[in-house]
């Protein structure tokens, strides 16, 4: 019979009274002006984002679904885990595969999803229970980059894999991404490990495309960073007035998705007890989108203090995949 999920809320369902203050008061407080990638995951915008993993343009969650089809018993065969930690789990959609090859080999003991969309956890984590019965699922709302110390520890029986999918990390600003590797290695023991998903780097277009659909979901998923701001902190931006500005920065290897002003303006976010004039023109940066190269990827880990085990991509022994999936052991 199917154990019930236990989910343990670390962030403030209170969005207001919590770190969106603070992200906000930093990000839009000083130039250039930035918003937190994290608050674009209300229900909105989990629902837009799971619009985007489905849209033509968008190639990274199919590639990366088709490696772990392909390569999800190699993943169990190279680890002794027998408890699975995802980061930004979202709807746990691809993490199934892993599952799956874990359960066959008998070796899935317990599912530890963390994401800071409350309600898509929830509903994942109720999935999840009934599908694999037996599964200690042990959900925790929260941050990955603040809520490292509270992962369960390791038990007697077998190691813990943390999965880090869908190139989340690109998300993360240089010095975040140094950051969080070293707190991640620090939380994890020597034996651990890490599944990390990252997007790589491949000509222009087809990254563009990806982050500027025909259909506009990418671009609402963005602008919907303003309505939380106006919903959550009771802020006044007129969303009409931004325009969408997602292009590629060759320098640092990332796509920038930014909110362009197209008049002057003036915002008030008294949840943050903030005011900001906008010129015309002004962008908003509200999110990066980092992509790869397999060993530079190989030598952040090994910075981190993780070795890596394995690489598998989707470029068939061509060192020139769309995606790549590493194994590192901690
Ligand atoms: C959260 C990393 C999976 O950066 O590709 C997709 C978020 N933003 N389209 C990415 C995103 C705009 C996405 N990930």
């Amino acid at each position: 019979s199917p154990v019930e999920p236990t989910v343990s809320v670390l962030l403030d369902a209170d969005w207001a009274s919590g770190s969106l203050v603070d992200d906000v008061r930093r990000g839009l407080g000083a130039r250039p002006l930035s918003l937190p990638p994290k608050w674009l995951y209300d229900d909105e915008g989990s629902r837009l984002f799971d619009e985007i993993t489905r849209l033509p343009e968008y190639y990274p969650t199919e590639t990366e679904r088709a490696i772990l089809v392909r390569h999800a018993r190699d993943v169990v065969a190279a680890c002794d885990a027998t408890t699975v930690v995802e980061l930004g789990s979202g709807t746990s959609d691809k993490t199934r595969m892993l599952l799956d090859a874990f359960a066959s080999a008998g070796r899935l003991e317990r599912f530890v999803p963390v994401d800071v969309a409350e309600q898509t956890l929830r509903e994942a984590a109720d999935m999840l229970s009934r599908r694999y019965p037996g599964l200690a699922v042990q959900a925790l709302v929260g941050d990955f980059t603040l809520h490292l110390a509270h992962l369960p520890a390791r038990t007697e029986t077998g190691s813990r894999m943390v999965a880090f999918l869908g190139s989340t990390i690109g998300n993360l600003y240089v010095e975040e991404r140094r950051a969080f590797l070293g707190a991640l290695a620090d939380s994890l023991e020597p034996g651990d490990w890490l599944l990390l998903g990252t997007d790589l780097v491949k000509p222009v277009d087809r990254l563009v495309a990806a982050y500027h659909d025909a259909s506009g979901t990418t671009e609402a998923f963005v602008r919907n960073s303003l309505r939380v701001l106006n919903r959550e902190l009771g802020a006044d931006f007129d969303l009409g007035a931004f325009s969408y500005v997602p292009f590629w920065d060759g320098a640092m290897e990332r796509m920038d998705l930014r909110l362009r002003s197209e008049a002057p303006q003036h915002v008030r976010i008294p949840g943050a007890d903030l005011e900001l004039d906008l010129a015309l023109g002004e962008e908003i940066r509200v999110e990066i989108s980092t992509k790869f190269r397999t060993h530079l990827i190989a030598e952040e880990l090994t910075d981190a203090g993780f070795g890596v085990e394995r690489v598998w991509d989707d470029g068939d022994g061509v060192p020139t995949g769309d995606f790549a999936l590493t194994l590192a052991r901690r």
